[in-house]
């Protein structure tokens, strides 16, 4: 199935007609205000998100501009923010009143939905329930257990929204420690990208800045949603299509935030209710379908040059590449006909496409999880370069690679050491800098931490945030393994359900959050984190923290080390939590390259760039070239499932964030109330001879043993390709085996899992999951 943008969405199929933005951004944040009634001064601060010295978002990842907009937010930054700043508790007295078994029957809405956490507090096995404890006990209660444990034991766990300052001590008390098992919420979504762009233009972050958005003629969007996900993007693209730039998308879903945006900053489009349309085309490819479409284009780019030469960058390829002439040749040997029934689109879609890109001289290439949560998800990006490479778009301006992160600091706590992989960690000028000999041996990946707690490798889990075992796949079977941790630490904001999974000891840490204001022995401290263009940017908290009891992250951090290791001179903990600046100074003596000068460029407008080598053309890759990658498969899929089974995409709805979910209305795709729902397309459902909300189970193909099911999920008509059905995460996570991941880089293949949809047996009633 293809349509461009002249198609409208299935008129049989719930969807949403009003552009992106608008007065339903708005709508969706008052919602959530009535119903978190936050601190009287969460306005104050949604105003002061993303503007220079204001308090950078804690929701996604996209650029601060150095000319910030008035409004320089979105409905899920504020969305956010209420829900960081709501005016509910959740204090000793609620733990008090429910045991630990009776909240894992709770939802993930309801969990979080109790409020802050407000005291540090341990779990008691003999009543099942959290009591509070002091600081001092909780640290040297985990001390203990940490110097018994043996260290490759340990997993440092940290989902991306801790500033860097505390990233980096965390990164260093791991290895001070004597591990590097640092898995960390990229290995769930842009490990792939880490990984597979690192080896082919040898760099591992997109090479874009916001300047070539404002100069590319074309864009490419593969897999990623912007309206919901990153929707501040949404203005440079609204610029660049109003300057001509071409904008062509390929997902299996109509996402409404790349059809039409109507800014809200614009009075205009306000009134009239009518957005800018953002997509030129859009194709609704068949998940793990690009790589055949990558092919496809590059295929034609080829032939367009053997036709009417002067379409390939000759130049450019032969001074910067390698591996052209494998690739090219496999190029021309891939047929037509497997390309178009791969990838669900017409050859004369590709060409088309192929013949528009081949015209355009400044190409940016965006893609985000539709690409990397595949099992060939390497081979996606590396296709996607060779596209690139074909005419010399990377490291000009107007072009390059832009991968779109997800947590908002989730890629600078890799650019300062939390890494499982350490040959990409100056170890050697850790080494001197902190007189310590750091471990050697390669950590954990997220999949592999999982399957260290199911097979008893791991003894301890601590969580710098996050919900690791709802965000893992396989959760049905990973969570009863969780019991027999020795220890279960979390560091968190809200309560959810890796909180739950206690094992012979659990401490739960409450934090500050990053709006918060953050008092140490110096004053107010000030963090910093990293953009999805690479630039670092200050950020000061304001409000009144939501409990005198809270501490922040990095003093957290440091409490549990100094608790854990031998004092070293070198490491003087108390000073650090004192003042952050210094450990500001640690980072720029060890990253000299990017943070020299640190402190003094913090809070430069725009933030700073820290450098991108494959943007200066330099590539730090094997073969000291760019690669061209010549892709063994055409499908991104490990298998396309036999027919009358289907392929699974996991979406987020446009009311969550991961796994906190705010609400249930899915406002951008038209659904609204439910999220234990299957999408399908209305020819599949009359072919399985399914009907609207019938109550179906889904059982995971890609390993079933054990059976992995999902039970009482309502059917629900939708503009999806043919043998793909969408379910949201983390409700059907526990259909994905851990094993089931991106060959290269283990990134779950949350985007392709074989499945199939049968009807409940009588309603629902004698089911078991
Ligand atoms: N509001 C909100 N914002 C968020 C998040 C959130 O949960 N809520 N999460 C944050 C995080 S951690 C991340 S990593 C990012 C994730 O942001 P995205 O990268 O946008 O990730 P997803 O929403 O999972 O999926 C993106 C798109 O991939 C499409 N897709 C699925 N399979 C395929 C395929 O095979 N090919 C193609 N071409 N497309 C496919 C889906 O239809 C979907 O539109 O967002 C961040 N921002
Ligand atoms: N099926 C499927 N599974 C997926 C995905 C998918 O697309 N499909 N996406 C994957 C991706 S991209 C990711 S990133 C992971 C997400 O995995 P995680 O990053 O582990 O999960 P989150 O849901 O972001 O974590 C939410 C929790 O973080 C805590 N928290 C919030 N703010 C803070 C803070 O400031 N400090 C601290 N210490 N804690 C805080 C709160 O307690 C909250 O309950 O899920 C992955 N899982
Ligand atoms: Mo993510």
């Amino acid at each position: 199935m293809s349509n461009d943008f002249s198609k409208e969405q299935r008129p049989d199929t719930p969807h949403y007609d009003e552009p992106t933005g608008g007065w339903g951004s708005v709508k969706g944040m008052l919602r959530l205000m009535k119903k978190e009634r936050p601190d009287p001064l969460v306005a104050e601060t949604i105003l002061r998100l993303n503007q220079p010295e204001g308090d950078m978002c804690t929701a996604c990842a996209w650029a601060k501009p150095a000319n910030p907009s008035r409004f320089e937010f979105c409905e899920n930054g504020a969305k956010a923010t209420i829900w960081d700043l709501t005016s509910d508790r959740c204090t000793p007295e609620f733990f008090a009143q429910h045991s630990v078994t009776s909240l894992l029957e709770w939802s993930d809405h309801d969990l979080e939905m109790v409020g802050r956490l407000t005291h540090p507090m341990r779990y008691e096995p003999n009543t099942d329930h959290y009591v509070p404890c002091s600081w001092d006990e909780a640290f040297d209660l985990i001390g203990e257990q940490l110097q018994r444990l043996d260290p490759e034991s340990v997993v440092f766990y940290a989902s991306g929204r801790a500033s860097l300052e505390t990233s980096y001590v965390w990164a260093l008390f791991a290895r001070l420690y004597g591990h590097n098992n640092l898995p960390d919420s990229s290995n769930m979504c842009h490990e792939t990208t880490s990984v597979g762009l690192k080896k082919v233009i040898g760099s591992s972050v997109g090479t874009c800045v916001l300047d070539d958005f404002e100069h590319c003629d074309m864009l490419f969007f593969f897999g990623q949603n912007t309206g919901t996900n990153s929707p501040r993007m949404l203005h440079p693209l609204q610029e660049a299509s109003r300057r001509g730039c071409k904008v062509i998308t390929f997902n299996p879903v109509r996402e409404r935030g790349l059809i039409e945006f109507a800014n809200p900053q614009e009075p205009l489009q306000m009134l009239s209710g009518k957005g800018t349309p953002i997509s030129d085309r859009y194709l609704q490819v068949k998940p793990g379908g690009d790589l055949a479409v990558l092919t496809g284009l590059c295929k034609h780019v080829l032939e367009l040059d053997a036709i009417q030469g002067n379409v390939l960058d000759e130049e450019f390829i032969s001074e910067h590449t390698h591996g052209f002439d494998r690739f090219a040749a496999c190029m021309a040997d891939t047929q037509w006909d497997a390309i178009e029934k791969t990838s669900g689109i017409s050859c004369s879609d590709i060409k088309s496409v192929a013949a528009q890109y081949a015209r355009s001289s400044r190409v940016i290439g965006v893609y985000g999880m539709g690409l990397t949560q595949h099992v060939h998800g390497f081979q996606n990006i590396a296709m996607l370069i060779n596209l690139l490479l074909l005419r010399g778009n990377i490291g000009k301006r107007g072009a390059g690679i832009s991968p779109v992160r997800g947590h908002s600091n989730v890629q600078g706590q890799r650019t300062v050491g939390i890494s499982e992989k350490p040959e990409l960690v100056p170890l050697k000028q850790l080494a001197e800098q902190f007189d310590f000999t750091p471990p050697t041996k390669t950590g954990f990946t997220t999949v592999e931490a999982a399957q260290g707690v199911l097979d008893g490798r791991v003894k301890a889990f601590i969580s710098l945030g996050g919900n690791f075992a709802r965000a893992i796949p396989d959760q049905a079977n990973t969570d009863a393994a969780w019991s027999s941790l020795t220890l279960n630490v979390q560091i968190a904001t809200k309560l959810n359900r890796s909180h739950l999974l206690v094992g012979s000891q659990s401490v739960l840490l409450p934090c500050l959050v990053r709006s918060e204001e953050d008092r140490q022995a110096s004053g107010t401290q000030a963090v910093t984190l990293e953009d999805s263009l690479s630039h670092i940017h200050g950020s000061i908290g304001k409000r009144t923290p939501a409990s005198d009891m809270l501490r922040s992250e990095l003093s957290i951090v440091a409490g549990m080390a100094k608790a854990t290791l031998t004092p070293n001179a070198r490491v003087p903990w108390d000073q650090w939590v004192g003042d952050y600046s210094k450990v500001r100074e640690q980072i720029a003596i060890t990253y000299p390259e990017e943070f020299a000068d640190f402190n003094d460029r913090m809070f430069t407008p725009g933030g700073f760039y820290r450098g991108n080598s494959a943007r200066r053309r330099e590539w730090a890759t094997t073969s000291g070239k760019a690669e061209f990658t010549t892709p063994t498969t055409l499908s991104a899929l490990r298998e396309i499932p036999a027919t009358g089974d289907f392929t699974l995409i996991t979406l987020r709805s446009n009311d969550q964030f991961n796994t906190t979910i705010y609400g249930f209305s899915d406002r951008l795709r038209g659904l609204d109330g439910a999220r234990e729902i299957v999408m399908m397309n209305p020819e599949d459902m009359q072919r399985a001879g399914l009907v609207e909300n019938q109550k179906v189970m889904l059982e995971g193909l890609a390993d079933r043993s054990p059976e992995r099911r999902v039970i009482n999920f309502k059917v629900v008509a939708y503009d999806l390709p043919l043998g793909c059905v969408g379910a949201y995460y983390p409700e059907t996570n526990a259909l994905i085996p851990l094993n089931h991941h991106d060959v290269e880089s283990k990134t779950p293949a949350y985007k392709g899992c074989p499945v199939r949809v049968q009807p409940m047996p009588t309603d629902g009633q004698d089911a078991t999951a």
